[in-house]
């Protein structure tokens, strides 16, 4: 691997974008070799701390196992090295052929959580509908969109993240910051230095619980009942502002009428949180408003009703006064950026994706396909066929639901290429793969809507023969005919400089500043002055929206989601993150792997006695639709509720959504139920040694 450094010896401040938090980092290099990742000063995001996984960005930069040179599969189904040239070339003459016979719509894109959202989406949306297919799908028909649209359809925006440190009370639901958002642990730090008090609602005591001042575990899937409880003391209490309902909001008196009936005895039987913790939250929520961080997280949205889950909680924001306040749900400044995904214009209307009848608030919303309904599209399954796929960033035959069914689909494409670092089980399915760039080999712009900064990152090195995500869709691009017209940048830079125009930032004052500058400087309460960006102009409680598509308007609590039953008698939850890794990431970092060795299953003492099962011994958890053997772990009887199992879900080699079905789904976002899936369990052995 030759590696070429910008500087011989010295340091370059960047972003880290080993995740979405975004942290600056300081890369150390020494004589063309990078030797440390420290974090930088200046930027509110991280204050000067960084997390193990940006530590160790450069173990991913200089892994052995690193893909290089592109490869194509052989007959065998072992891969060649090619020359990129030859791979770009067919790449593009197949695309063609696929285009010719069945239409364009027949070849689609899928971006992963690898490069995020923002500039990187923005490429592959863009080519895809220059290309004339509306098939671009992502990561996000499983992550993110449940909370935002659960969040637009109540107030017209996403909720960015309060500014945690000036909240009295921070109430977290489904979420476990200290893992999965290091950053927020200094503002959690600052407040509680402050007095704050904190309320943590999770099925598992994760870490974040262990601090908390009250923490309650309702069965998965029934927080909306919780929710709807405290909805029904804060109006019952009266202390909510009735001169900002009348003035800002629709819906109300629907919201009140139905809140009625969720009594803390109510709430107690349906979610098994004891009614004296219902009424000790309703308390602390009566004591601290309106300067109270509501925060949902996966643990809401990964839920068959996880829109209106989320939807509920931010009604109870609305209702405790915290609107586009500090600490509360915030309404972030849009910054003008030049559109690089050609959304209304730009390029012929395509037409919608798949997915977009069966679920159209979330292609209303997103504007994109829905990857669950594509895989039925690869398998023949839809009413016209996909023939052809581009997969930038994911890992869907590990971390999409039903993953035999996707593995299947993907391999009876007859095009797939892989865009990747490593030889991943989506990409042993792969015709093609192009090696990909990591974050320290190029360069783009991020927004921060939180704290309304804009920055650069900075290319921090390059591999020969390794080119970054923009070179790859420029070329293929000009390959396919529409290089010239859509891809006319002859570098990243010149990119960049495009989306800066509007916006009136000269690049050169983003390179001189790398820990960002802020665009716009916050301003609250914005809805003095502007309309909600709803369709009414104001905070919908009630959404006619949902209605005209035969939803209910009001987020009405439907029960939990799919029951256990005698052949499938424990709940499974997935995707408790853990600190080291990143979904199916990082498992090939051999110090991490030294602290997070196999798959395990975690189960309470009870159950684990009633099945026979001792800790380390091997299990087989079985749902209708497939099964996996996994180590056991018996936790202590207070980490889990009895009945709910719960296995991290991003192993290679044990992926848990084996067992996830991929045909429930939330009728508004149409996600998956991660986080609540019957089965079955068995012990089959005893540890491994
Ligand atoms: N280290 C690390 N950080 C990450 C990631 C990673 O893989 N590793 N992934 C990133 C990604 S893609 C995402 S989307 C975010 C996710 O980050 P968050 O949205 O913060 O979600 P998680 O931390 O996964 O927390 C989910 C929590 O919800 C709980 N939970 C499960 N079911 C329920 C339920 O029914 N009700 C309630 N109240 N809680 C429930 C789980 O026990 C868990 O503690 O994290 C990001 N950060
Ligand atoms: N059961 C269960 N399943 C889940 C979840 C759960 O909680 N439970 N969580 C879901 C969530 S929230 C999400 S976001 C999805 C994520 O699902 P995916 O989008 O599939 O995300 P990753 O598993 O991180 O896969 C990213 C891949 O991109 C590669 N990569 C990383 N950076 C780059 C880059 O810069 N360029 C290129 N070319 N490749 C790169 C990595 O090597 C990795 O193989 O998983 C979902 N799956
Ligand atoms: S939280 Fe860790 S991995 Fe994420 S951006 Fe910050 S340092 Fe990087
Ligand atoms: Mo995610």
């Amino acid at each position: 691997m030759k590696v070429g450094t910008v500087v011989e010896t010295g340091r370059v401040k960047t972003l880290c974008r080993m995740c979405n938090s975004r942290c600056s980092i300081t890369v150390h290099i020494r004589d063309g070799v990078i030797t440390e990742i420290t974090p930088a000063e200046g930027n509110p995001v991280n204050n000067g701390r960084i997390c193990p996984r940006g530590k160790s960005a450069a173990d991913f930069f200089y892994h052995p196992e690193r893909i290089c040179r592109p490869l194509k599969r052989r007959p065998d189904g072992s891969f060649e090295e090619i020359s990129r040239d030859r791979a770009l070339d067919e790449i593009a003459a197949k695309m063609t052929e696929l285009k010719d016979r069945h239409g364009a719509r027949a070849v689609g894109v899928w971006k992963g959580e690898g490069v995020g959202f923002q500039q990187q989406e923005g490429y592959v949306r863009r080519f895809i509908k220059a290309f004339g297919s509306p098939n671009y799908f992502s990561n996000d028909s499983v992550c993110f969109n449940g909370r935002f649209l659960g969040h637009a359809l109540v107030t017209g925006f996403w909720n960015p993240y309060p500014v945690f440190s000036s909240a009295r009370l921070i109430v977290l639901l489904g979420t476990n910051p200290p893992v999965c958002h290091p950053p927020f642990m200094a503002e959690f730090a600052d407040a509680r230095a402050k007095g704050a008090r904190l309320v943590v609602i999770d099925p598992r005591l994760n870490p974040i619980g262990c601090r908390a001042d009250v923490f309650a575990q309702p069965r998965p899937g029934a927080d909306a009942a919780l929710i709807w409880g405290l909805i029904n003391l804060v109006i019952e209490s009266g202390g909510y502002d009735s001169e900002f309902i009348k003035r800002y909001t629709v819906g109300f008196e629907k919201v009140a009428t139905y809140a009625r009936r969720f009594t803390p005895g109510y709430v107690e039987r349906e979610t098994g949180i004891l009614a004296e913790a219902t009424l000790k939250i309703a308390d602390l929520i009566r004591e601290c408003r309106p300067h109270i961080s509501f925060y949902s997280g996966a643990g809401l949205e990964h839920h068959q009703n996880g829109v209106d889950n989320i939807r509920t909680a931010a009604i109870l924001a609305c209702l405790c006064g915290g609107i586009d306040i500090d600490c509360g749900l915030a309404w972030p400044e849009k910054i003008p950026l030049s559109d690089l995904t050609l959304r209304d214009r730009g390029a012929p209307d395509p037409g919608e994706p798949i997915g977009a009848d069966r679920f159209p608030a979330f292609f209303r919303f997103t504007r994109e396909g829905h990857s669950l309904t594509a895989v039925d599209y690869m398998l023949g399954r839809g009413e016209y066929p996909l023939k052809g796929l581009i997969v930038m960033a994911a890992n869907p035959a590990v971390t999409n639901p039903n993953t035999d069914k996707v593995v299947a689909a993907l391999k009876s494409l007859d095009l797939l290429v892989v865009h990747e670092f490593f030889m991943t089980a989506t990409a042993r399915a792969a015709h093609y793969i192009l090696p990909g760039a990591t974050f320290l080999e190029r360069s783009e712009i991020h927004v921060n809507s939180k704290f309304q900064r804009i920055h650069l990152t900075a290319k921090v090195a390059e591999v020969e023969g390794i080119e970054s995500g923009y070179f790859f869709w420029r070329d293929l691009a000009q390959r396919l005919g529409f290089g010239e017209q859509y891809f006319p940048w002859k570098d990243e830079t010149e990119v960049n400089r495009f989306l800066l125009q509007p916006s009136g930032i000269a690049l050169e004052d983003l390179e001189a500043r790398p820990e960002g500058l802020v665009y716009k400087s916050v301003r609250r309460k914005k809805y003095d002055t502007e309309p909600f960006p709803t369709p009414s102009g104001r905070v919908e409680f009630a959404s006619a929206y949902l209605k005209s598509l035969g939803l209910p308007e009001i987020p009405e609590y439907q029960g939990p989601g799919p029951q256990a039953t005698t052949e499938y008698p424990f709940i499974l939850t997935t995707g408790g993150r853990m600190t080291l890794f990143y979904l199916s990431r990082h498992q090939n970092i051999k110090k991490f792997r030294l602290v997070h060795q196999r798959a395990q299953m975690e189960i309470h003492p009870d159950d684990a006695a009633a099945l026979g099962i001792a800790d380390r011994d091997e299990v087989r958890i079985f749902s209708r639709v497939g099964e996996l053997r996994v180590e056991a772990r018996v936790v202590h009887r207070a980490e889990l509720r009895r009945g709910v199992v719960e296995v991290y879900h991003g192993w290679e080699e044990s992926p848990i959504n084996r067992v996830i079905p991929d045909d429930v789904n939330d009728p508004i976002s149409g996600f998956p139920v991660f986080k609540r899936t019957p089965v079955g369990i068995e012990r089959t052995g005893g540890p491994r040694p």
